[in-house]
């Protein structure tokens, strides 16, 4: 297995034309969740790849499901929980010019809070040679902090682990959001963060090398800069920053679990910083040009094409 992702997916409602959330009168279901996301999109990339998580035993859930299996990610460590609900979310269209946009969580108590190290294929969780995790995870309930806290921990053998911040100020009902998301993110070896929530969670305020000083600890650090481009550093050579393809955005959900997928497809490949951040704008593009908060990316060979392209091409 190329890569394990675990976190709440949820069936999404997206609105079925721009307003607010108290004007839009009918939405159409599809599918979200960011760990899932990217597990989709790496399987639609060509890699194997395998969602674990825990869903309620109703229609909801064989809707996630049987959706994300239609990727081709390995469903087989999903558990169904009888006693509460599969998670969902409604949301407006994204403005046009800043792509905010309204949201409305249901998912306290739903069966994804309730994952734990007990109630987890902990072994399964651990297969791949990547592990995705993201921040959403640890915002869910105490028992799913424990449980990444216990993925996390060094051990010889553990993945490759990824952890992308997705920091959701809405999610957290105790203060200290910002400071497990630092912890967790300084025990990861490759770290996705928006400038934006750099500053949000934690203050900082100086760009891309001002977030590596306070977080220098994960081998591969990403600063994603919105419509700029996004700035990764190694520690081996100077940070290379690439910019971001200019699309006609139609919403901004998904776009980051799409660059996550994108750069882990490249690092799994094996491929150059550079082309690991194009790719990770490549698969983003796809997402951002659709409503809804999934889009395959192109072929391997296609991406390959388009990624090698001069720069002059690439901003
Ligand atoms: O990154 C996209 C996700 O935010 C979306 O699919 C839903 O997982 C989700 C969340 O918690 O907001």
């Amino acid at each position: 297995m190329d890569v394990v992702t675990l976190g709440e997916s949820m069936v999404t409602f997206l609105p079925g034309r721009p307003g607010r959330l108290a004007d839009v009168p009918s939405f159409d279901r599809a599918i979200g969740g960011a760990e899932s996301n990217v597990a989709c999109v790496l399987a639609a990339a060509g890699h194997t790849a395998r969602w674990v998580g825990r869903v309620g035993a109703d229609g909801f859930g064989d809707h996630l499901v049987e959706r994300i299996a239609a990727y081709g990610v390995d469903v087989t460590s999903v558990r169904r929980d009888p006693a509460r609900p599969t998670g969902i979310y409604f949301r407006t269209a994204g403005d046009r010019g800043t792509g905010a946009h309204e949201v409305a969580y249901y998912r306290a108590g739903s069966a994804a809070s309730a994952m734990s190290a007990a109630n987890v294929d902990l072994a399964a969780v651990r297969a791949g040679r990547v592990l995705h995790l993201s921040g959403i995870t640890a915002a869910l309930s105490a028992d799913c902090r424990a449980l990444l806290g216990e993925l996390t921990a060094p051990r010889a053998d553990r993945p490759l682990l990824s952890f992308d911040v997705n920091h959701r100020p809405g999610l957290w009902r105790t203060a200290e959001g910002p400071l497990v998301l630092l912890d967790l993110a300084r025990r990861a070896d490759v770290v996705f963060v928006g400038e934006d929530e750099a500053a949000q969670a934690w203050g900082i305020t100086g760009g891309p090398r001002a977030v590596r000083q306070a977080l220098p600890e994960p081998a591969v650090l990403v600063v994603k800069q919105g419509a700029s481009g996004a700035t990764a550093f190694d520690g081996r050579r100077p940070p290379v920053f690439e910019p971001a393809l200019d699309v006609d955005v139609v919403a901004t959900t998904g776009a980051g679990d799409a660059f996550a997928a994108g750069f882990l497809s490249g690092t799994l490949r094996d491929l150059p910083l550079k082309s690991r951040l194009r790719h990770g704008h490549l698969f983003a593009a796809a997402a951002l040009t659709t409503p809804g908060d999934l889009a395959a990316p192109p072929a391997r060979d296609h991406a390959d094409r388009l990624t090698t392209l001069d720069d002059t091409a690439w901003g």
